[in-house]
């Protein structure tokens, strides 16, 4: 199979020692050159800082790589010909020999095959605003009912449509548990006001639910919603405007399908004049790091996830 797996996550994976898997569409389509190398390597240290073995996933020549060099960061944050990768663009990506980032779905099922569990990311996709004519809901909520594997989340967007999205994913099965918080988060902003069925508030908590679920054999990931730290969060009024006008934007530029979502933040980026930036690479930081400590409490006594 062309799926590589670097010698020291092999390892972690073998002693069952813990993992945490990192996306690379945040390199490839989600950051600004250079900041999306120096956030890519930066969460791989706050995870081993925690205790885990990061594991950063993409499609480099036609190999799923578990675990980049540096080499394969360089060809992911600066060539010019790398696909957005989501679930079934995979094995497309792999017989034409290209690059590719993968998203949360691309990423769910190359860490359901290399075995790991526990995934950390910015955001996750959504239904989208305006779905009744577009009928575009990412793939992001398809993948999370295939494969288990926790993903640790600042929630989804508020590029999207926010209560839609929970809808869904209730209907399809996928738990959302807020970490700290009783209310989804929505990315740059800490609140939502959509409330959540389950909370909880330590890693052991979440280890515990991985562990049950293993047990009881269930199907599909869960998502563990980590809101924005209080300092960094952006205005909810202020953002709902400033979205408002990229999504018009958006639509008068003719904008669809998979490049909707990287147009999107880099245009909300561009009218915030940088200042989501900071939030957008903190939250990730945060994720990984909470990742980590799920993880490594998964990994703990008597914990067999
Ligand atoms: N969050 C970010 N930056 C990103 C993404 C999320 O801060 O680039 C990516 C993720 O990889 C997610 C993808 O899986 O956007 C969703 O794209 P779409 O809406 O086309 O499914
Ligand atoms: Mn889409």
């Amino acid at each position: 199979m062309n799926i590589e797996i670097q010698k020291n996550i092999a390892e972690a994976l073998a002693n069952k020692a813990p993992v945490v898997a990192l996306e690379s569409t945040l390199i490839t389509h989600g950051l600004p050159y250079p900041d999306n190398i120096e956030t890519a390597k930066s969460l791989e240290n706050i995870v081993r800082t925690a205790g885990a073995t990061p594991a950063t996933i993409a499609v480099i020549g036609g190999t799923v790589k578990i675990g980049l060099s540096d080499d394969d960061f360089e060809i992911l944050g600066n060539a010019k010909d790398v696909h957005k990768l989501n679930a079934a663009d995979i094995p497309i990506c792999l017989a034409k020999s290209g690059h590719g980032g993968t998203t949360v779905a691309g990423t769910l099922l190359c860490a359901h095959k290399a075995g790991i569990k526990i995934f950390a990311t910015g955001g996750i996709g959504g239904v989208h605003r305006n779905v009744q004519n577009t009928w575009d809901i990412s793939q992001d909520l398809e993948s999370l009912t295939q494969y288990n594997v926790a993903v640790i989340t600042a929630g989804a967007k508020a590029i999207l449509d926010l209560p839609k999205t929970l809808e869904y994913l209730e209907t399809k099965g996928v738990p959302v548990i807020g970490y700290g918080t009783d209310e989804f988060p929505a990315f740059w902003t800490r609140k939502s006001g959509l409330g959540l069925s389950w909370r909880i508030d330590t890693p052991d908590e979440a280890a515990q639910i991985i562990k049950t679920r293993d047990n009881f054999d269930t199907q599909g990931g869960i998502i563990i919603a980590n809101p924005v730290a209080e300092d960094q969060s952006l205005p909810m009024a202020e953002m709902e405007k400033i979205i408002d006008r990229a999504l018009k934007d958006a639509d008068t530029q003719n904008i669809s399908g998979k490049e909707i979502t990287p147009y999107l933040l880099k245009r909300v980026r561009e009218l915030t004049e940088g200042k989501s930036l900071a939030p957008n690479i903190t939250l990730l930081e945060n994720n990984a790091r909470l990742a980590a400590k799920i993880a490594v409490a998964c990994s703990g006594p008597n914990q067999s996830a």
